[in-house]
C-alpha cells in the first residue's frame, strides 16, 4: 500500500452521485445529557448520534490518527474526510478520485489513502478513504458545522463504493481494505450478523424523543422489539443502494395516488430509498401537492419565490401555515409508521426583500426534485422520515441472516401524542420568534406585490403563538444555503 510503488497506475477518477446529509454521531455526552443511558458494554457507539439542527448525524471517527467528525450517509458508500489541520501520515495509493453527490455540481476531489480507523471498540487497521483536497463550496456549511467528512454507510457491492471499486481495479480483488467501512467491521467478526440500527433524535421536540444512536450488529437496547418487525427486502434485489417497497401513503387517512415509475415496483407500491444523508424527503410535485394542498392556507410558492436555507432554491417550495396539523402516515411491510408534525414542515425566519420585517414561515419538508431521483427510486426517504422509525440495515452478508438484503423498521410516533406534541413545541418556540403572516401573504411579500410591515393582514399561522419549529429556526438567510446537491444521496458512479 505504499503509495510510492503504485505511482503509475492508471489515473481513475469516479464520478459518484451521494448525498451530503448532516449526520451527526457523536460518543455520548459525559453527563447530565437529556434522557442519556449509560453505553452498552460491548458497544459504547449506542446513543452516541447527535443530530446538527435536524440536519445531519454525525459521529466522531478517527482515521489516521485524527478524529474526525463526519456524517452519517446510509445512501453512499465511501468514506471521505477533509479535516482543517490534515491528517498524520498515511499510505497513499496515489489513486486519484473525485465523488460526486446530488445533481453533480457537489463533488469532493483527492486521493484514496489507507489508515487506521476507530471508532469505539472497532479498529480496522488498514482502511481505504478518501484523503479530500478539494471540495465543492456546496460543502461548505458543513465544515462550518465541524462535519469535515462523510461515512457511508451503504452498499459495498460492485458499483456502489467508488474507492472500493478503484481499489480492486488497481490492487485486485484481494485487495479487501478498500471495502467500506462496515464491511470491514464485519469481516472482523464473521459469525455476527452483518446489520447496523439507527434511530435519529428529533431536535427541538421536548415530547420525549428518543436518543439518537448507531449500533453495529446488535440492536439499541431501548428498541430490541424491532427483531419481530417484518423483513422488509431490498427492492430491486442488489439496487446497491438502501431501497424497499413502500406500501403506501396516506394523508389524513387517504391513500395518495402515487404511480410507480420503478419496473421493479410490486403492483400498486413504490420503492424508496431510505437515506440518513438526506434533510428531508424528496418525491414528484404531484404527491407533494397531495400532502400540502390538503392543509388549509399553504401555498405552492412558485420557483422558491422565497429564499431559503434549505431543501432547494430551484424548485417549488410548500409555505404552509406553522401550527398545520397533518396527518402523514407511510406504510412499510404492512406497518404504518406515522410521521410527526414536526417533521412534515420546518420552520424558518426569512427577511422581506425590503428588509423592513423577519418572518417565520414554515416550508413543507416533502419537495419535488424534479427528475433527480429518477431511474433509481421513486423518493427519497431522509432525516425527516427516518425520525420515525427505528431502522435495521441487514447486509445479509454474515451470521445467521445470510440471504438478501432486507430491512426491519419499528415505528417511533404515536400519530395522537405527536400532534399534541406538535402544537406545544410551535407554540413555545413562536413565542420566542418574529410574526408569522399567512403563507398567502409571505408569498405576496416576496413577489412584490405586497408591502411587508403594513399588511394588516391577518396572521393565519397565528402571530399569537401558534407555530413553531422542530429546526433551529432563526436561520437567516445569511446562513450559507444548503445545495440541493448537498442533501441527495444517489450512488452514480462511472468511471472515465
Ligand atoms: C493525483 O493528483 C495530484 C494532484 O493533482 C497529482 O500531482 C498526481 O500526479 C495525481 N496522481 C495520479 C496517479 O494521477
Ligand atoms: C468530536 O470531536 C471534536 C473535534 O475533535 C471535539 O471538539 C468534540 O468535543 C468531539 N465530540 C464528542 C462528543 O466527542
Ligand atoms: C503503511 O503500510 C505498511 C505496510 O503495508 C505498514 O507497515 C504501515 O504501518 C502503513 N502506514 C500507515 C501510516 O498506515
Ligand atoms: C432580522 O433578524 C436578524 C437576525 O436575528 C436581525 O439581525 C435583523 O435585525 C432582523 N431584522 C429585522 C427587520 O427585524
Ligand atoms: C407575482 O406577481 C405577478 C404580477 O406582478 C403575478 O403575475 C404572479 O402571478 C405573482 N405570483 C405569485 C406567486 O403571486
Ligand atoms: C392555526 O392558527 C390559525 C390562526 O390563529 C387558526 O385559525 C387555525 O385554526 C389554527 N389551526 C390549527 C390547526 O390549530
Ligand atoms: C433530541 C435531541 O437529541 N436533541 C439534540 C440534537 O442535537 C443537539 C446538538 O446539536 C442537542 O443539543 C440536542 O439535545
Amino acid at each position: 500500500m505504499r503509495g510510492a510503488a503504485f505511482s503509475l497506475l492508471p489515473l481513475l477518477l469516479f464520478s459518484y452521485e451521494s448525498s451530503a446529509v448532516k449526520l451527526s454521531i457523536q460518543r455520548p455526552p459525559k453527563a447530565g445529557g437529556k434522557g442519556l443511558r449509560p453505553p452498552k458494554a460491548s458497544t459504547d457507539v449506542n446513543n452516541n448520534l447527535i443530530n446538527k439542527s435536524n440536519e445531519r448525524y454525525t459521529a466522531n471517527i478517527t482515521i489516521s490518527g485524527r478524529v474526525v467528525n463526519v456524517a452519517l450517509d446510509t445512501g453512499s458508500t465511501d468514506l471521505w474526510v477533509m479535516p482543517p489541520e490534515g491528517l498524520p501520515s498515511f499510505n497513499d495509493t496515489h489513486l486519484n478520485a473525485t465523488l460526486r453527490y446530488g445533481d453533480g455540481s457537489d463533488f469532493v476531489t483527492g486521493d484514496i489513502g489507507v489508515g487506521q480507523f476507530e471508532l469505539s471498540q472497532y479498529t480496522i487497521p488498514f482502511q481505504a478513504f478518501l484523503n479530500v483536497q478539494q471540495a465543492a463550496d456546496a460543502e461548505q456549511p458543513d465544515f462550518d458545522d465541524g462535519i469535515f467528512g462523510l461515512w457511508g454507510l451503504g452498499f459495498n457491492t460492485p458499483g456502489s463504493s467508488g474507492v472500493n471499486d478503484a481499489v480492486q481495479q488497481a490492487f485486485g480483488t484481494n485487495a479487501n481494505w478498500g471495502q467500506s467501512v462496515l464491511a470491514n467491521i464485519f469481516a472482523a467478526n464473521p459469525t455476527g450478523d452483518d446489520y447496523i440500527g439507527i434511530s435519529l433524535s428529533r431536535d427541538g421536540d421536548t415530547g420525549g424523543t428518543s436518543d439518537a444512536s448507531l449500533t453495529i450488529s446488535e440492536y439499541d437496547s431501548d428498541y430490541q422489539t424491532v427483531a419481530n418487525s417484518p423483513k422488509v427486502p431490498q427492492t430491486p434485489v442488489n439496487s446497491g443502494a438502501w431501497t424497499v417497497t413502500l406500501d403506501a401513503m396516506s394523508v389524513g387517512g387517504k391513500k395518495i395516488s402515487w404511480p410507480s415509475t420503478m419496473k421493479e415496483a410490486p403492483a400498486g407500491k413504490n420503492i424508496v430509498h431510505l437515506d440518513t444523508g438526506t434533510t428531508n424527503i424528496m418525491m414528484p410535485a404531484a404527491q407533494v401537492a397531495a400532502i400540502y394542498s390538503s392543509i388549509p392556507g399553504a401555498v405552492l410558492s412558485p420557483d422558491s419565490l422565497i429564499p431559503q436555507t434549505k431543501f432547494s432554491t430551484t424548485y417549488d417550495v410548500w409555505v404552509v401555515p406553522c401550527n398545520a396539523s397533518v396527518n402523514v402516515v407511510a406504510t412499510f411491510g404492512g406497518v404504518d409508521f406515522p410521521i410527526h408534525p414536526l417533521d412534515v414542515t420546518d420552520m424558518q425566519v426569512v427577511t422581506s426583500p425590503d428588509g423592513r420585517r423577519n418572518y417565520t414561515m414554515c416550508i413543507g419538508t416533502f419537495t419535488d426534485v424534479g427528475t433527480i431521483v429518477e431511474g433509481a427510486s421513486d423518493a427519497l426517504f431522509g432525516d425527516s422520515f427516518m425520525r420515525n422509525s427505528y431502522t435495521v440495515f441487514n447486509f445479509g452478508t454474515g451470521g445467521n441472516t445470510k440471504g438478501n438484503p432486507f430491512v426491519q423498521m419499528l415505528p417511533q410516533t404515536d400519530a395522537t401524542k405527536a400532534a399534541a406534541d406538535a402544537t406545544s413545541v410551535r407554540t413555545a418556540l413562536m413565542a420566542k420568534m418574529p410574526p408569522e403572516v399567512s403563507p398567502l401573504d409571505l408569498v405576496k411579500i416576496f413577489n412584490g406585490t405586497e408591502p411587508s410591515g403594513n399588511t394588516g393582514a391577518p396572521a393565519q399561522g397565528g402571530s399569537n403563538g401558534k407555530s413553531g419549529g422542530s429546526t433551529g429556526g432563526g436561520v437567516l438567510s445569511s446562513t450559507p444555503s444548503l445545495s440541493l446537491a448537498a442533501a441527495i444521496s444517489l450512488a452514480v458512479i462511472s468511471f472515465f
